[in-house]
């Protein structure tokens, strides 16, 4: 069993989504997106994916100031530009730092009429003229190609794109593109470029557009590809791909060693950072959330009180859900502070006060002790500020049981 290596594209695919927009923020300060990253890092992410500079000249000034944040904190994490297969997209991508390279053409008879108007054996041409130059001049580059929508490609016009080339690549990208997979044409299509291509890498992307990319990526994962396709709570084009920490949980109940090296702790705090970027809840559909750690009937209440393994069968407190990750993790900032104040103790707050109250708690934290644990602290600071609460009756304060113990 291997460590599942994942390709994290928040800050790729997960800016193309539309809850960007939805919520008004549109797209992340450039000191969102290094908190982001910290969080990613912390949590032992090794490969990140960024647009290639074609796309841009802001998102090329942040990946300049965000390739010298992530070098200073890891030197082992790869930088992977997503480049269309041609020379100059190539040329800018290498000059810009990249160390890895996510080519892709598409493959599929919809990419082939309706995106670049080229046919199977054009495209099989551009990819191996393309590749093959790059490995000469650059031995030890990472390079994946991927046909785009391979799964709706069938299986013999990839194998016949992939075929001359395989032996340039680190690994062989299968998207789907479209979300069309289920687990049972993931295995099959894995199975069968594994039968291929015995000693390169593969990679996955799966959409959601069916509710399928969690599920698809264990398959995958399962099934022996190596490298899969996630972001923070899913993020990418129309309902997302595989969300990080879902993969990084169910991989763990699959097989503890398949997520060896990642600080699972740090998965929840992830989570948080975006919720408050986005000024949103953690999604209900995400499984590391406080969401899967509350209880609403009286009679899961009381079993929950009595024993928590009644109503949760995850230990989720070891994917940080839980008030000591919460409030003690070494990434604990402002946006913790305000999530937590908010989410949980229901205080009225704005981003400008939890930034103060973060000051204020952290020069105190020598005062935590046996007799003073950190949500005291926490709420002795708060007192201070004087911040009503959002006002609920108090008979359904109670119907609502969020359990940070564990
Ligand atoms: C895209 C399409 C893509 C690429 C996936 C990949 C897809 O937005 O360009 O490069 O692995 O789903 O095919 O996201």
């Amino acid at each position: 069993v291997q460590r599942i290596e994942i390709i994290d594209t928040t800050f790729r695919d997960g800016l193309q989504s539309p809850i960007w927009y939805d919520s008004g923020v549109y797209t992340p300060t450039l000191s969102e997106k290094l908190e982001l990253l910290e969080a990613l890092i912390a949590l032992g992410v090794k490969h990140l994916e960024f647009f290639s500079p074609i796309v841009g000249t802001k998102e090329s000034e942040d990946f300049a100031e965000m390739k010298k944040f992530i070098l200073s904190h890891d030197h082992n994490v790869m930088l992977h530009a997503h480049c269309r297969c041609n020379e100059k997209d190539i040329a800018l991508a290498l000059d810009a730092g990249f160390t890895a390279l996510n080519l892709y053409m598409g493959t599929s008879a919809y990419s082939l009429s309706g995106n670049h108007k080229k046919n199977i054996q054009e495209v099989g041409t551009i990819a191996h003229d393309t590749i093959s130059n790059l490995r000469k001049s650059y031995p030890h580059l990472w390079i994946r190609f991927s046909g785009e929508d391979a799964f709706r490609t069938d299986i013999d016009s990839l194998l016949s794109v992939y075929s001359p080339l395989a032996q340039y690549l680190d690994a062989i990208g299968t998207p789907d593109t479209v979300g069309i997979a289920d687990p049972e044409s993931v295995k099959t299509r894995i199975q069968a470029l594994k039968k291929a291509f015995p000693t390169v890498d593969i990679e996955c992307h799966f959409h959601n557009d069916k509710g399928y990319s969690l599920i698809n990526a264990v398959t995958a994962a399962v099934s022996g590809a190596k490298y899969i396709d996630c972001s923070v709570w899913g993020l990418a084009e129309r309902s997302g791909i595989t969300s990080t920490t879902g993969l990084l949980l169910n991989l763990y109940e699959s097989d503890p060693q398949m997520v060896a090296g990642y600080d699972l702790a740090n998965c929840y705090p992830l989570n948080v950072v975006l919720a408050t970027i986005l000024n949103m809840q953690i999604p209900i559909t995400e499984p590391v959330s406080l969401t899967n750690r509350t209880h609403i009937a009286g009679v899961h209440q009381n079993a929950v009180n009595n024993d928590s393994s009644v109503y949760e069968a995850h230990n989720l407190a070891k994917f940080g859900v839980s008030e000591q990750q919460l409030i003690l993790n070494h990434l604990m900032g402002a946006n913790t502070i305000y999530y937590h104040l908010k989410e949980i103790e229901n205080y009225q707050i704005t981003k400008d006060q939890a930034r103060e109250i973060a000051q204020e708690f952290k020069s105190r934290t020598r005062e935590i002790n046996k007799h003073k644990n950190a949500r005291t602290l926490l709420r002795e600071v708060v007192q201070q500020y004087n911040l009503s609460k959002i006002s609920l009756p108090e008979e359904l304060e109670k119907k609502r049981l969020e359990n940070l113990s564990g």
